[in-house]
C-alpha cells in the first residue's frame, strides 16, 4: 500500500458508539470524509475481536479506505488488514514487520519526542502523537502533550503525524496548524448524533487549516 491519507483517521470504540454497530459508524464517517479506520477493541475475547475485524474489513474494502488494527498483530493478519497500530508496550516494530506482509502499515504511538525519534529509526510508517489533549476516552494515557508537545515532535521527525486525544471540531485547526498530518478521533465521531456530519465538519476544519 502506498502513502496513506491520514487526514481524518477514525478510531472505533464500541462502548462509546451508543449501541450502533461499528460498521455503521464507519460507513457514516467515511461518507462524511474519514480517510482511514482503526479498529480499537479494549474488551471482549479474541473471537469477538475477530468478528468485529472481519465486519470492518468487509466495510472498509467496499468503501476503499484502509483498515488498521490496534494492538493485535494476529487479528490484523487474520483479516488481512492494511496494517497495525502499536503502543509503546505492544509488539516491537521489527517483530510486526517480520511477520506482516510486505508493505504493511505499522503505526506507533509516541508520548514524547524520544518515542517519535525511536519509532522513525525503527521503521514506523507513521506516529500517533498521544495524547495531545486530556480525554475521558482513554484513562491510562501519559500527560497531555499539548500543542507545544506536538510541535516538538513535528520538529523531531519526518514521519506523518496523526494527533490523538481530545480532538474535535473546535480545536482541529490548531492541531493541524501545529504540524499534524491527520487527526485521529474517537468520541467526536463515534458518539455524535450524526457521525457523518461530525466527520464532514472535521474535514472542513482540516481543509481550512491547510489553506491558512
Ligand atoms: N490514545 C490516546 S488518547 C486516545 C487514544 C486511543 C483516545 C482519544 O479519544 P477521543 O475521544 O478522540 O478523545
Ligand atoms: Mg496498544
Amino acid at each position: 500500500m502506498g502513502a496513506l491519507d491520514y487526514s481524518l483517521y477514525l478510531v472505533t470504540d464500541r462502548p462509546l458508539s451508543r449501541g450502533r454497530p461499528s460498521a455503521e459508524i464507519v460507513r457514516e464517517a467515511v461518507a462524511g470524509g474519514a480517510t482511514c479506520v482503526q479498529l480499537r477493541e479494549k474488551s471482549g475475547d479474541t473471537r469477538e475481536f475477530l468478528e468485529e475485524a472481519r465486519a470492518l474489513r468487509a466495510a472498509t474494502r467496499e468503501l476503499g479506505v484502509p483498515l488498521i488494527v490496534n494492538d493485535r498483530v494476529d487479528v490484523a493478519l487474520a483479516v488481512e488488514a492494511d496494517g497495525v497500530h502499536l503502543g509503546q508496550r505492544d509488539m516491537p516494530i521489527a517483530d510486526a514487520r517480520r511477520i506482516g506482509p510486505p508493505g504493511w502499515i505499522v503505526g506507533v504511538s509516541a508520548e514524547s519526542v524520544a518515542d517519535a525519534i525511536r519509532a522513525e529509526r525503527e521503521g514506523a510508517d507513521y506516529v500517533g502523537v498521544s495524547p495531545v489533549f486530556a480525554t475521558p476516552t482513554k484513562t491510562d494515557t501519559a500527560s497531555p502533550l499539548g500543542l507545544e508537545g506536538l510541535r516538538a515532535i513535528r520538529a523531531a521527525t519526518k514521519l506523518p503525524l496523526v494527533a490523538i486525544g481530545g480532538i474535535q471540531a473546535g480545536n482541529a485547526r490548531e492541531v493541524i496548524r501545529a504540524g499534524a498530518d491527520g487527526l485521529a478521533v474517537v468520541s467526536a465521531i463515534v458518539s455524535a448524533d450524526s457521525p457523518r456530519q461530525a466527520a464532514a465538519q472535521l474535514k472542513r476544519e482540516i481543509a481550512a487549516a491547510r489553506e491558512l
